[in-house]
């Protein structure tokens, strides 16, 4: 009876051990969670951070806005367990209808003296209250010279059968349909069902030709699967350093534009590690960095500052007014995003002609 009795205690003085170093190790755990697209920070810019700070960044991606968004709704403030997420300019006014963040105190992260004015209190979040940029790009038109002669000006020259099996669209939903739209006149922000129509039939046309729709285009393109195709700017770059004869277009109707900001999420386990972290972000040297691997633009100017002339007067990095005249911001249509939504599901399960 004694063994037994002591037997209970040993186990049960084990379970408070387990169960107070589990408390213990939680009140300590000093990390900040990261939900970012994909290809968007160095591991070498995080392992910095966590060496400076004593911070871990338990970091996760994703590949667009909507899945993002749809992942954040699903959890909801009480399951997701994100601290920070990096949304274009049109998915902040989205977040903050569902309640997903909050309000930023901006005097946390000082090191938004070094972005451009031009990027701050801007119509989708006046006054930086839940947004601080990251980074910003457009897309354009790719082209692998090897394979194509003709001249490239124009996104209607993606029309052309003779790139069937090659061609590679984005499956950037707004992105998308922003150039479907472009190309007929309309307008990429627009809320009309009949316009998106009209860009799903463009679209449609486009669709058997289409090796691939997605906006993971590094692979594809060197690796000689697609030769022509929608791609963003920074990618672009990354790609033509590989392949010179890769050649990146500003379509002359002009293209969409997009700013990525970082938001703090309701509900975030570490907010004042995310404040560290975005504030660490913003330091000129650490955003440098973030540019020269990935080569998207910042709005940071002491970075652009610190960063070399042949990639600052690149105009695939740096276009000039006249390369992005026609160009729109990607704007939030509300509650018309759904139709976008719609009519890419019905392009997707369209059958070929
Ligand atoms: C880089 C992320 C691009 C972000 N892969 C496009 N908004």
């Amino acid at each position: 009876m004694k063994k037994l009795l002591c037997l209970l205690l040993v186990v049960a003085l084990c379970s408070v051990g387990v169960y107070l170093h589990g408390r213990i190790a939680k009140l300590f755990k000093n990390e900040v969670v990261v939900y970012n697209w994909s290809d968007y920070i160095p591991q070498e810019v995080l392992n910095d951070f966590t060496k400076e700070t004593g911070i871990n960044v338990i970091y996760s991606t994703y590949e667009s806005n909507e899945s993002m968004f749809s992942k954040l709704q699903l959890l909801g403030n009480g399951g997701h367990g994100y601290d920070i997420v990096v949304p274009s300019t049109y998915y902040i006014s989205m977040l903050r209808e569902k309640d997903l963040i909050q309000e930023l105190q901006l005097s946390t992260i000082s090191n938004i003296k070094y972005i451009d004015k031009r990027f701050l209190d801007q119509d989708y979040d006046k006054g930086n209250r839940y947004s601080v940029p990251y980074m910003w790009g457009a897309l354009g038109i790719l082209v692998n010279t090897d394979y194509i002669d003709e001249e490239i000006s124009s996104w209607a020259d993606l029309d052309n059968p003779k790139y069937a099996g090659k061609l590679l669209l984005s499956d950037d939903v707004r992105d998308l349909f922003g150039v479907a739209l472009k190309i007929q006149g309309l307008s990429p922000n627009t809320m009309e069902e009949e316009d998106l129509r009209q860009a799903q039939i463009w679209l449609a046309k486009l669709k058997p030709r289409t090796r691939v729709f997605t906006t993971q285009v590094k692979q594809p393109f060197s690796g000689d699967e697609v030769h022509i195709g929608m791609a963003w700017n920074g990618d672009a770059l990354v790609i033509m350093e590989e392949k010179p004869e890769i050649k990146f277009v500003w379509p002359k109707e002009g293209t969409l534009i997009w700013v990525d900001n970082f938001v703090l999420l309701k509900g975030a386990p570490n907010p004042d590690n995310a404040y560290t972290f975005i504030n660490y972000m913003l330091r000129p040297d650490v955003a440098a960095k973030c540019v020269q691997e990935y080569m998207y633009s910042t709005p940071n100017t002491e970075a652009l500052a610190l960063l070399p002339e042949e990639l600052t007067g690149n105009r695939v990095f740096m276009p000039t007014e006249a390369d992005l005249a026609g160009s729109d911001a990607v704007l939030d249509v509300g509650a018309a995003m759904r139709l976008y939504s719609d009519y890419w599901e019905k392009l997707l399960h369209s059958s070929t002609p």
